[in-house]
């Protein structure tokens, strides 16, 4: 039986045809005006933080700056970090607005992450923290550089895809693409600017 799908079809979208996956990429969610604006406002109010984690007992800098902002029982854990929330700003509810809309789903929370040059990244991992639900929709808007996306299947070692994620996209990620698939951005070896990343979550 076909997946339903939870995102209304729109023609400037395109579906990524991956297996055990639910991907919906818009590249053009926000226009370049849109997006110039939205980038610099999150520069410049975020209250950015390199946060301390531990993978296997080493505590380590994150290789990126970021920021958690949701409702005020929005607490979420990974990696032996608790993060409570910072209270929504004018700038991102406009934004969740916008994405809640065409999604059709609900998010009460946030993850900025500010990847400040080429040498931050994000190492492979699933977002599928309990808290989220064992189905999460996440919803992930990109501004700034484009990055890699990269994905591969947790149990085909052979299934890969890597897609960029441009100035003003947003991706969909929804049913059992946190189960099945891992997710990273790598560090890159050619020079590149400031990259902001928002994926808009619901936390039970
Ligand atoms: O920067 C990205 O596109 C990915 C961010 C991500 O995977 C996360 O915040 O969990
Ligand atoms: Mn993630």
């Amino acid at each position: 039986m076909a997946q339903q799908s939870l995102f209304l079809s729109d023609s400037e979208s395109e579906d990524i045809q991956l297996e055990d996956a639910h991907l919906r990429y818009f590249p053009h969610f926000l226009d370049e005006k849109k997006a110039d604006l939205a980038l610099q406002q999150l520069l410049s109010e975020t209250a950015w933080r390199q946060e301390e984690i531990r993978i296997a007992g080493i505590a380590r800098k994150q290789p990126r700056l970021s920021a958690w902002l949701g409702d005020p029982n929005a607490h979420y854990s990974y990696s032996g970090l608790h993060l409570a929330p910072s209270p929504w700003t004018p700038t991102i509810l406009q934004l969740r607005r916008e994405i809640q809309d065409l999604c059709l789903c609900t998010f009460n929370s946030v993850l900025l992450n500010l990847y400040r040059d080429q040498q931050d990244a994000m190492g492979w991992h699933s977002d599928d923290e309990k808290e989220l639900g064992s189905q999460p929709n996440i919803a992930s808007l990109s501004l700034g550089a484009s990055r890699q996306f990269l994905l591969k299947h947790k149990t085909k070692k052979d299934q890969r895809y890597s897609m960029a994620l441009q100035h003003g996209s947003l991706l969909l990620m929804s049913g059992n693409t946190q189960s099945h698939w891992l997710h990273s951005i790598a560090r890159e070896t050619t020079p590149c600017a400031a990259r902001i990343n928002l994926t808009f979550r619901h936390i039970i």
